[in-house]
């Protein structure tokens, strides 16, 4: 601490306007604290995949007390964080991604990467042996059936939202919270901020990441599509006809303490139900007091809060459901309070 001259500044005594000179001591702030100021007092409204619903969003946004400022929309004192996937099956593509980028721009969202962004990338994007990073195949091409009808001459409009697909976080956390598409795993979350670009994003020139059976590859797909779980007696047949045992997994939940059909999601029916092995119950599930946010499940009905510290905001927007925000104040212990939603 010093003192330091201030300058002059005009004060008025008993109605006379005088000029005088203050010493001030300075005191300077250290960047903890700032950050921690400056987070405190800018609060986050954390959204689910919107999949080209433009119009609920909007309706959202104005509940929330976002007003319209150009192609996107403002609150005085909060920001937004879209959970990822804003491209595919709904009716809206292009005014979705206006809306959502226009909004980053201005610096009043963070918008994350969802798988589908990701799949996009892939698609159009080839690896050093020349072939796609993510296959031609039917099942692909009709994943992205709405988004190339939205941008139906329009390439390139659509090569300038996948060049910035490239530039968005694979995930987001500040001292009070962390956001992320599909997965929040620690190990993969290192992994993440070992390979990637300062801002977490893949960066313009990503296909040297994608490369099945690296470290870093397995991170990425299992942040942006979450973890599965291979089940050695549960094999199945899916709807392309393969012999499957792999499920998509509650990770968010302690899988010692759940049956097998409670801890894999889309479990079938016809398959017995049994405790956890102990290979499945040393599955690295999130356990941190740290709040959580994401998307991707699909979860039906009514939004409800997972937990005090775990919150899915994917509600089927694009499937007839909800389109789901939590309003973030700074609390430790999540609440249903704050959760908000449109059809
Ligand atoms: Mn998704």
């Amino acid at each position: 601490m010093g003192c330091t001259s201030a300058e002059p500044i005009s004060v008025s005594v008993l109605g006379k306007v005088q000029l005088i000179k203050l010493y001030l001591p300075t005191v300077e702030i250290p960047s903890h604290l700032q950050k921690k100021l400056k987070s405190k007092f800018v609060m986050f409204d954390i959204i689910g995949d919107i999949h080209g619903h433009a119009q609920p969003l909007e309706r959202l946004l104005e509940k929330m007390g976002y007003k319209k400022k150009g192609d996107g929309y403002k609150h005085p004192q909060r920001k937004a964080i879209f959970l990822g996937d804003y491209i595919d099956r709904g009716p809206e593509i292009l005014r979705t991604l206006q809306i959502v980028k226009s909004m980053v721009e201005e610096e009043n969202a963070v918008a994350i990467l969802g798988n589908h962004e990701y799949n996009a990338l892939c698609f159009h994007t080839r690896n050093v042996n020349g072939d796609y990073c993510r296959s031609h195949n039917i099942k692909n091409i009709l994943q992205h059936t709405k988004t190339h009808e939205a941008f139906l001459n329009k390439e390139s409009l659509w090569a300038e939202y996948l060049t910035w697909f490239k530039t968005l976080p694979l995930f987001y956390e500040n001292e009070n919270f962390r956001a992320v598409h599909a997965c929040w795993n620690s190990k993969n979350i290192k992994m993440l901020k070992l390979h990637l670009k300062d801002n977490h994003s893949l960066g313009l020139d990503f296909s040297g990441l994608i490369n099945s059976g690296t470290p870093i590859y397995s991170a990425i797909e299992e942040t942006l599509k979450g973890p599965e779980l291979e089940v050695k007696d549960a094999s199945y047949e899916d709807f392309e006809g393969n012999q499957r045992n792999e499920f998509r997994v509650k990770w968010w939940k302690n899988p010692a303490k759940l049956g097998l059909k409670e801890f894999c999601i889309n479990y079938p029916e016809h398959l017995p139900d049994y405790a956890p092995e102990k290979e499945h119950t040393s599955f690295d599930w999130y356990n941190d007091s740290k709040p959580v946010f994401w998307g991707h499940y699909w979860l039906d009905g009514r939004p409800n809060l997972l937990g005090e510290h775990i919150c899915c905001l994917d509600f089927s927007i694009a499937k007839n459901g909800n389109l789901t925000a939590y309003r973030y104040n700074g609390e430790n212990k999540l609440t249903q309070e704050n959760m908000i939603w449109v059809k």
